[in-house]
């Protein structure tokens, strides 16, 4: 079991050093969490973006002088370019630096160049949370919008895979709604029992999943009983399946606004582990997703 960020690092660390291409790489944060990132022994990185911009902040920050820096000021060409490093093989982990994040997903999704492996691409978000006991995940707060039953389906399965290779063989996974009935007027609970049935059918990796279930019986056992609901995963769940990207990002947001959470993200089903984190987030939130998909990346 992972309790939090720093078991993630202490079990990437065993990885190995890994090549990381950063797309779009001038920007202070990025690069300092590249400098904790290369201190842990978790990556060499490959420095896509302005050099007149990236050079002097090298000695700024403390990286070596002679991390390798490839020049393309142009944003959505650096982000390509960054893109093919991964797709050659000379980078093994992508990261996105300061880009938006639908520029930085178009150049993964690129016909030519892209990251494609056929698979459904969906964002993984890991939290440590105070007072929770392990690190919690959500899918997908980061770039399928309005997730089909089928691409749910596929966002589950990579999700599912990604937290078995973390090392949680059975996860216990909550397909949220906003309440425990079937309804034909929310679309979002019949998804929610489709998936909970597939998965009872053996149509989905190991592991429990449960839906329609809305937050409050998901997160506490006292909620599920005061609504008279049997649940075997209250209070326990590993992973919870966003309707839509919405919910995700708002849930993602409450946790590390309100709750002080911590947040990594990473996009899970291309041919290589990408860091994806706002361009907001500290260096230290960009290490923990780095680590994460090293670790992922090990596996
Ligand atoms: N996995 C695999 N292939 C995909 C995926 C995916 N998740 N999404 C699109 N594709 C393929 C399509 O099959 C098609 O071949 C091609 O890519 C283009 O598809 P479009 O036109 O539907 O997609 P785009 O390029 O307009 O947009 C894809 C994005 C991922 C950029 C888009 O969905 C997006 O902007 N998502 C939200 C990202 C975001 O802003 N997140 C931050 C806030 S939470």
């Amino acid at each position: 079991m992972l309790r939090d960020f720093h078991d993630v690092l202490e079990k990437a660390k065993n990885c190995g050093k890994m090549t990381i291409g950063v797309a779009v790489a001038q920007d202070r944060d990025v690069l300092k969490a590249l400098k904790l990132a290369y201190d842990f022994g978790l990556v060499q990185p490959i420095l896509v973006g302005d050099a007149t911009a990236i050079k002097p902040l090298l000695a700024e920050i403390g990286l070596p002088i002679d991390t390798a820096i490839v020049d393309e000021p142009d944003i959505k060409k650096a982000a390509l370019t960054t893109v093919a490093l991964v797709h050659k093989g000379e980078a093994k982990v992508l990261m996105k630096g300061l880009i938006n994040t639908s520029d930085f997903l178009k150049a993964v999704l690129n016909a030519e160049v892209g990251l494609r492996t056929g698979h459904l691409l969906s964002h993984l978000a890991a939290f440590e949370v105070p007072g929770e006991a392990k690190l919690i995940f959500h899918s997908d707060g980061g770039m399928n919008i309005a997730p089909s039953l089928a691409e749910k389906k596929d966002i589950l399965t990579n999700a599912m895979f990604a937290l078995q290779a973390l090392g949680v063989e059975q996860p216990k996974i909550a397909v949220l709604t906003a309440n425990e009935q079937v309804s034909p007027k929310m679309s979002a609970t019949i998804d929610a029992k489709a998936l909970a049935d597939m998965a009872a059918a053996g149509e989905l990796p190991a592991g429990v999943v449960e839906g329609p279930i809305s937050l409050d019986v998901a997160i506490s056992p006292e909620a599920a009983m005061h609504k008279g609901l049997a649940s075997k995963i209250s209070g326990q769940v590993d992973l919870f399946l966003m309707p839509n990207i919405e919910t995700g990002n708002t849930l993602s947001k409450s946790l590390i606004y309100y709750a002080k959470g911590k947040m990594a993200g990473i996009v899970l089903g291309a041919t290589n582990p990408i860091v994806l984190t706002s361009r907001a987030e500290t260096p230290e939130g960009k290490l923990h997703s780095i680590a994460l998909a090293c670790l992922v990346a090990g596996k």
